[in-house]
């Protein structure tokens, strides 16, 4: 069997990851003529805008661990991962039975919960075992869309591929809400536009910033940062191409 490629979708509470989980997908099978296989691994997430062909609610659902542990819901969150580790046979097999090449998974709403639980860890060294893995960071621009904040979504994202050890593509989603989106856009697609926009943070943290942003560069680090919009579809095709090329350049396509 040709090898899977799994695309782990990451970001803060609420920057869209759920929502474009489903519109990267449809998008992968409506132009890309690809069947896509759907995970969820969201304990609290009962509704979803795809139909997932592996869900972790099968095993554990936020809200009976709050009832039945008296936990409000960050303590439920918590105790959720936990669980979850003792079913991590039974969603593997599972996911070894999905033939899709393209599989999305989706993480919990609380970004924290995948990235720094066991839970989080020990899926993904499971996943690579499977199949190839990319990370993607969605970022919501409405919350941060200073020139530092975008210099803290390329640290971000810096973050989950130390933590995973897998290639990381930081995204900016809900474009079609920005505003100022050429500015921002700008710097998020050129460096020397990014560094030009970094002038302005005075001080100390400003020549940090600078200097920050060097090293990404000099470890190329700095890779393109789509902008896209999982609502109207917007950059969803330069996603998949950097996705793809981050595919192909792991050098097994057969
Ligand atoms: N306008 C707009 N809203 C979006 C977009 N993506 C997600 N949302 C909305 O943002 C909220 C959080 O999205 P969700 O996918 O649940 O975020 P998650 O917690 O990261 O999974 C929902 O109300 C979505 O409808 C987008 O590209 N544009
Ligand atoms: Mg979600």
């Amino acid at each position: 069997m040709p090898l899977q490629h799994f695309v782990v979708i990451t970001g803060p509470a609420g920057s869209g990851k759920s929502t474009l989980a489903g519109a990267l997908g449809s998008w992968i099978s409506a132009k890309q003529f690809m069947p896509v296989g759907y995970v969820n691994l969201d304990p609290g997430a009962e509704d979803l805008p795809y139909e997932p062909d592996v869900n972790v609610r099968k095993y554990v659902k936020l809200e009976e661990v709050m009832r039945r542990e008296r936990l409000g819901p960050n303590g439920a969150l918590i105790r959720s991962a936990e669980l979850l580790l003792n079913f991590m046979d039974a969603l593997f097999d599972e996911l070894s039975r999905l033939k899709q090449p393209y599989v999305i998974v989706d993480t919990p709403g609380q970004m924290e919960l995948f990235l720094f639980r066991d839970f989080g860890l020990a899926f993904t060294e499971r996943l690579k075992e499977l199949g190839h893995v990319t990370g993607v960071l969605v970022l919501d621009p409405t919350l941060s869309h200073r020139p530092q904040d975008l210099l803290v979504l390329r640290l971000l994202s810096l973050v989950v591929q130390l933590r995973f050890g897998v290639d990381v593509v930081p995204v900016v989603n809900k474009s079609d809400l920005l505003q100022g989106v050429k500015q921002v856009a700008e710097g998020l697609l050129d460096c020397s536009a990014l560094r030009e926009q970094l002038k302005t943070v005075p001080g100390v943290l400003g020549d940090l910033s600078e200097r920050i942003l060097s090293t990404l560069e000099d470890f190329r680090v700095a890779t393109r940062v789509p902008v896209v919009s999982a609502v109207t579809g917007e950059g969803l095709e330069q996603l998949y191409d950097i996705l793809h090329e981050i595919f192909c350049a792991c050098g097994d396509l057969t």
